[in-house]
């Protein structure tokens, strides 16, 4: 069927937005000043377009979500047929419909193991808090109600609600809102190049495990409900622990007793060549979140892998688990997220990422570890970092303008047709797990140009291209 191709008035969309519109995590005056902002009108494949006329390689699958790619006639037919047959039910009133039930039974066997029990909400935010109240309910049933701390790791991105700001590590917007909340305790990310650079992988690795037993020690084992980390995490840079750290962080849980909880957000859904990151790492979390690729983005949906000895707990002791959500069970984002599953077994694009296209990026990306700028690259399946410095050889950045070289690569990178985010100094991607070698290749010729053309620009040799 073809798709209709709409005209939009993109001065009048530019003026509306400024005019009545708050985008997410923006400087509102900073959008004011570039006129609103830019405006992607469709998409196709792994191509988003904006209203001016731009085609865009989407090395960011939206926002680290679009797994399947964009287009896919399927889920918009399955979101049809779910819309004329059953809309919308909920799940509070000893009620569920077909397509949540059907879902639950589909994740809980790509979890395997003890995960066999789903708990549905509509963002990854939710799913985490959901984990947090879960996490404290059990305890309490336990006869442990003492047991509330959560331990997470600086850096971290765990949401942008009052709980997934608190457990993430994001100093910046712990500023905003007065937090964490009482109850979350951070300690360091395993980020070699960051924090471990020259040291050895082993020793680094070593002291970050480290890190988490001592704040386990210092506040009282008794007192920890839980530990939470995303297996790579993403927001936080593309942070790929060093081998040998999630088996031994799962060793630390074991021994006091924690539960473990891998915020698989950004993770799930075959994008480290898994179906789960946690898989690739061989670990057996308690409790897992999920979110983006369980619809690839195309409807909001989250869920919460829950292991059979919490669901036991309260069935044993009964009594409401009083948390839910009007969408939780959402028939038609369940059955959005329901085919997306389907096309991304029917396609086998777990193991494409995992045999094919993954270690493709590996090498592609590597071969920019000739340009002076770059640092590292590094990257898991399908999500990868490029880090960028002043000095090769070193971690070494672009003092005068820290955390000003990233976003003047990735400008350049958008100009030139690939869409990346920066975070702080390096450049990250994430693309479709469609994407193809060819695509790929684009996508690292034009970091190479980007490269290129910002190498004057951060040496104080030429103007910023945006000023
Ligand atoms: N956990 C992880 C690991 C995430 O990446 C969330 C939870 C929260 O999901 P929701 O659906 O509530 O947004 C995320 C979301 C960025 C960026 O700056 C990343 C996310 C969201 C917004 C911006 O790259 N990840």
């Amino acid at each position: 069927m073809p798709v209709p191709i709409r005209n939009h008035d993109i001065a009048e969309l530019r003026r509306l937005d400024l005019a009545h519109h708050l985008p997410a995590q923006t400087d509102y005056k900073l959008q004011q000043e570039l006129g609103g902002s830019r405006i992607i009108t469709r998409a196709d494949g792994v191509y988003i377009h904006d209203g001016d006329g731009h085609q865009i390689l989407d090395g960011m699958a939206g926002l680290w979500c679009v797994n399947v790619g964009y287009g896919r006639q399927e889920l918009a037919q399955a979101a049809y047929d779910q819309m004329l047959e059953l809309p919308y039910y909920n799940t509070f009133f000893k009620t569920a419909s077909p397509p949540p039930i059907r879902l639950a039974a589909k994740i809980a066997e790509k979890m395997g193991g003890q995960l066999s029990h789903v708990f549905f909400n509509s963002s990854g935010s939710e799913a985490n808090d959901t984990v947090f109240r879960l996490a404290r309910h059990y305890w309490k049933l336990k006869g442990q109600p003492q047991r509330k701390i959560f331990i997470s790791r600086w850096n971290a991105y765990h949401g942008s609600t009052v709980a997934g700001v608190s457990m993430g590590g994001m100093k910046h917007m712990h500023v905003q809102g007065d937090l964490p909340i009482a109850g979350v305790e951070h300690v360091m990310q395993p980020y070699g190049f960051g924090d471990g650079f020259g040291e050895d992988p082993a020793a680094f690795r070593d002291r970050a495990v480290r890190a988490i037993e001592d704040k386990i020690l210092e506040v009282g084992p008794e007192n920890v409900a839980a530990f939470i980390g995303e297996p790579v995490q993403g927001a936080g840079g593309v942070i790929i622990p060093p081998d040998g750290y999630w088996p031994a962080v799962e060793a630390v849980c074991r021994k006091y007793g924690i539960l473990l909880v891998c915020d698989e957000v950004i993770c799930g859904f075959g994008r480290l060549g898994q179906w789960f990151g946690h898989q690739h790492y061989g670990i057996k979390p308690d409790m897992i979140a999920m979110a983006k690729g369980l619809s690839s983005g195309y409807l909001p949906i989250s869920a919460v892998g829950v292991a059979d000895f919490i669901v036991e707990e309260m069935r044993e002791k009964g009594g409401d688990f009083i948390h839910g959500f009007t969408y939780s069970g959402h028939p038609t984002c369940a059955a959005v997220a329901l085919k997306n599953i389907e096309i991304i077994e029917r396609e086998g694009l777990v193991e494409r990422t995992r045999d094919d296209t993954g270690p493709y990026l590996a090498k592609a990306l590597a071969t920019l570890n000739d340009h002076p700028l770059v640092g590292e690259t590094r990257s898991l399946g399908l999500i990868g970092a490029v880090e960028i410095v002043r000095e090769k050889g070193t971690n070494h950045r672009f003092l005068d303008k820290e955390g000003e070289a990233g976003p003047v690569v990735r400008d350049l990178c958008i100009e030139n047709g690939l869409m990346v985010r920066a975070i702080r100094d390096s450049i990250v991607c994430c693309p479709p797990l469609i994407i193809t070698h060819a695509e790929i290749d684009a996508m690292v010729a034009i970091m190479r140009k980007a490269l290129d053309a910002a190498e004057p620009v951060l040496r104080g040799l030429k103007a910023d291209p945006a000023s």
